[in-house]
C-alpha cells in the first residue's frame, strides 16, 4: 500500500499508476524504492533478526504437538490472581492510564515484599520501576546504562535476549561459558556447571560496564551459591561494574538450594538492578509485567527509557498484581503462600520429568531451580546428516522431533554464542511446568521412541 501510494503521487494520478503497473518503468520505480538504502534496517538491528521463540513457537503451534518448548505454564494461575484482575476491570478508574513508573498500589506492594526479602527499606517511587515484563526491565536497564563501545559480560548459556539487547545499545557482549565439572555422581546436576574464576576475572577490563547474571538460570536451572556470587560481586566492585541481575525464577528453588540476591551482598546494592517477573511469580506469563529494583541513581535512568518508549504498563493488570502480592506478602512464611507452594508442586514435576527422560535413555541435567530441564540427546544417535540446512545439531534435532515425534523442546544453542555451540549442541531444553496430562502425553512419546 505504502509503495503504491508513493508511486501514485510520483506519477501524478491513479490512472497513470494503473497503466504503469505492468510496465517496466513502474517495476523500476518500485524496485528502486524497495532496494533504496533508505529502506534498509538500522545498523543497530543488523544480524539480530533470528529469534528462537518466533521460530519454535510457530513449529509447536500444531495442536497434535506436545509442547514442552517455550516456558509457559499450562497449569492454571491461582484463582485469587484471576479474580483480582476480573475485579480490577470493573472499576472505571482502573481502566485508564496510571503512574508511568508503576501503579501506586503495585510499587507499594513490591516495596513491602522486597523490603522484607532484601532486609532494607525500598523507596516505592525512586527505587522500583514497573515494566513490560522482565524483558522491559532488561531493555530499560541496558538502554539506560550501557554506552556505545562498552563491554557487557554474559554467562553462557544465557537467556537469549541479553546478547541482541547489548548489541542494540551499540555495546559488545563478552561471553564466558559455564564449564562442566564432573561430580562423580550418577546423576548430573546444574550445580556441576561452574564458572572458572580465573577465566571470569580475565573478562573484566576498563571497558566492562556491566555483567548480566541470571539466577536461577534459564536454560540450565543453575542456582548460584553464595561463594560464586561473592566472587562475582568482588569483581564488580574492583572494576566498578554494574550488575544486571535477572531473578525471574527467584521463588522456584528446590530443596538443598537457596536463592541469594546479589544486591544483598556488601557493596552491591548501589550497583545492582534486580529484575523480577509477574509472569514467572504467579504463572501468568501473558500478563507481561515485570519490575526493576535498585538504587535511585540507577533506576532513574531506566525510568527515562521507559517514559520515552512505552510510558506506562496496563493499569488493571498492575492493580491485580498488587492485590496478589499483598495477599501472599501477609503469609510469606506459610506453605500456602504461592511463592512457596509453586516450588513444591514443581519439585514433583521436575522429578517426574527426570524419570521420563532417564527411562528413554536420555541424560537429564537436574535443575536446582526454575522450570526447565536440559537433556543430553547424544545417546539417541539420530542421524540428521541428510538435513543440509546449516544449523547446529540441536536445531535440526528439535525440528525433526516436532515433525516426526510430535514433541516440542527448545535447542540449547539458542542460549549460546558461536564459541560454545559445539559444547551445547547435544542438549535440548524441556519445560516441565505442565499439567499431568501434558507430561503423560510426553511420557507416551518417549516410551515409544524406538517403535
Ligand atoms: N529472563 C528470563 C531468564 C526468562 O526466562 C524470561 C522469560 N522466559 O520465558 C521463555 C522461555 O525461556 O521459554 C524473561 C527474562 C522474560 O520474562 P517476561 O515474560 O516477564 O518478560
Amino acid at each position: 500500500m505504502f509503495f503504491a501510494f508513493r508511486g501514485a503521487r510520483c506519477l501524478g494520478n491513479r490512472l497513470q499508476l494503473l497503466k504503469a503497473v505492468n510496465s517496466s518503468q513502474c517495476t523500476r520505480v518500485f524496485t528502486s524504492r524497495a532496494m533504496s538504502s533508505r529502506h534498509k534496517n538500522a545498523n543497530r538491528i543488523q544480524g539480530i533478526d533470528g529469534n528462537v521463540w518466533v521460530e519454535f513457537t510457530a513449529l509447536a503451534a500444531d495442536p497434535s504437538v506436545v509442547n514442552l518448548g517455550q516456558g509457559f505454564p499450562d497449569i492454571p494461575p491461582p484463582s485469587y490472581v484471576k479474580e483480582a484482575l476480573a475485579q480490577a476491570s470493573t472499576v472505571d478508574r482502573l481502566n485508564q492510564y496510571t503512574r508511568g513508573f508503576g501503579h501506586p498500589p503495585l510499587v507499594d506492594a513490591l516495596s513491602q515484599v522486597y523490603g522484607r526479602v532484601m532486609g532494607r527499606k525500598i523507596h516505592p517511587n525512586k527505587e522500583i520501576l514497573v515494566t513490560l515484563g522482565a524483558y522491559g526491565s532488561l531493555f530499560n536497564a541496558i538502554q539506560g546504562l550501557i554506552e556505545v563501545g562498552d563491554e557487557v559480560i554474559i554467562i553462557e548459556p544465557f537467556y537469549d535476549c541479553y546478547d541482541p539487547m547489548v548489541k542494540m545499545a551499540g555495546a559488545t557482549p563478552v561471553s564466558i561459558p559455564l564449564r562442566y565439572k564432573c561430580s562423580g555422581k550418577s546423576t548430573i546436576s546444574s550445580a556441576d556447571w561452574k564458572l572458572d574464576q580465573a577465566e571470569l576475572a580475565s573478562k573484566f577490563s576498563s571497558r566492562t560496564k556491566a555483567i548480566v547474571l541470571n539466577t536461577p538460570n534459564n536454560p540450565m536451572g543453575k542456582v548460584y551459591t553464595k561463594e560464586e556470587l561473592q566472587f562475582i560481586a568482588a569483581l564488580c566492585i574492583k572494576h566498578d561494574v554494574i550488575c544486571i541481575s535477572d531473578e525471574v525464577y527467584e521463588w522456584l528453588v528446590y530443596p538443598g538450594n537457596k536463592h541469594i540476591k546479589i544486591a544483598t551482598l556488601p557493596g552491591m546494592w548501589d550497583r545492582t538492578i534486580t529484575i523480577g517477573s509477574a509472569g514467572k511469580t504467579f504463572s501468568v506469563t501473558g500478563w507481561k509485567l515485570g519490575w526493576s529494583i535498585g538504587p535511585a541513581h540507577l533506576i532513574k535512568h531506566l525510568q527515562t527509557v521507559q517514559q520515552n518508549s512505552i510510558y506506562t504498563c496496563p493499569t488493571p493488570l498492575q492493580e491485580a498484581l498488587a492485590q496478589a502480592l499483598f495477599k501472599d506478602f501477609k503469609r510469606m512464611d506459610e506453605p500456602d503462600c504461592y511463592f512457596n507452594s509453586l516450588a513444591v508442586e514443581l519439585e514433583a514435576k521436575r522429578d517426574r520429568m527426570a524419570q521420563l527422560l532417564q527411562e528413554a535413555g536420555l541424560k537429564p541435567v537436574i535443575p536446582e531451580g526454575g522450570y526447565f530441564m536440559l537433556a543430553d540427546i547424544s545417546v539417541l544417535d539420530v542421524d540428521l546428516s541428510d538435513i543440509t540446512k546449516d544449523e547446529p545439531y540441536d536445531y535440526k534435532f528439535v525440528k525433526w522431533m516436532i515433525k516426526t515425534k510430535k514433541l516440542a523442546a527448545i535447542p540449547v544453542t539458542a542460549f549460546c554464542g558461536p564459541e560454545t555451540t559445539k559444547q551445547f549442541e547435544k542438549y535440548i531444553r524441556f519445560c516441565f511446568i505442565k499439567q499431568d496430562e501434558t507430561l503423560n502425553a510426553a511420557e507416551v512419546i518417549l516410551k515409544n521412541w524406538n517403535k
